[in-house]
């Protein structure tokens, strides 16, 4: 599992568009969580560093009608979550995207996604500048993230 998340990110790079800035960006242990027939979303999941900063504005994805950055949020006994279309990413810092916290929220899913596949994912980032680039990633889908201990039902994990 880990060497194929490995080939994977090196494919990655090799994807990326834009002046360098792709280059000071990196995603690691993405993966998309697995769903049945007739499922209308699911979650996708990063962590994403960037090395001077940027900004994530966009997310696009063949599979989903919908795709964006979604933050969950306790608000008093209450999880709440609100789409977040722009999600800053402090220079060196690593940015989480995680189940009860932000995420990518695809919806309007045209397929099922059975684990073990991958989802073709771009993601659209901006500089300090406003200069975009994009990053093309073929996320894998999985039941539990990627060196996680198994057990957790996909349902428990992500509530809509
Ligand atoms: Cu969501």
């Amino acid at each position: 599992m880990t060497k194929i998340s490995l080939k994977l990110f090196a494919a990655t790079l090799a994807l990326a568009s834009g002046p360098l800035f792709a280059q000071a960006i990196q995603v690691q242990d993405a993966w998309v969580r697995t769903t049945v027939q007739g499922q209308k979303g699911t979650g996708g999941f990063m962590k994403i560093t960037a090395k001077e900063g940027a900004r994530l504005v966009g997310v696009s994805t063949p599979v989903a009608g919908v795709a964006e950055v979604h933050e969950m949020k306790m608000e008093g006994d209450v999880m709440r979550m609100r789409a977040v279309p722009v999600l800053d990413l402090p220079a060196g810092a690593t940015v989480e995207l995680k189940p009860g916290g932000y995420h990518l929220m695809l919806q309007d899913l045209k397929t099922a996604l059975p684990k073990d596949t991958t989802v073709p994912l771009t993601l659209t980032f901006e500089d300090a500048k406003g200069v975009r680039s994009t990053l093309a990633l073929k996320v894998p889908v999985a039941v539990t993230a990627p060196g996680a201990a198994p057990g957790a039902t996909p349902a428990a994990a992500h509530k809509h």
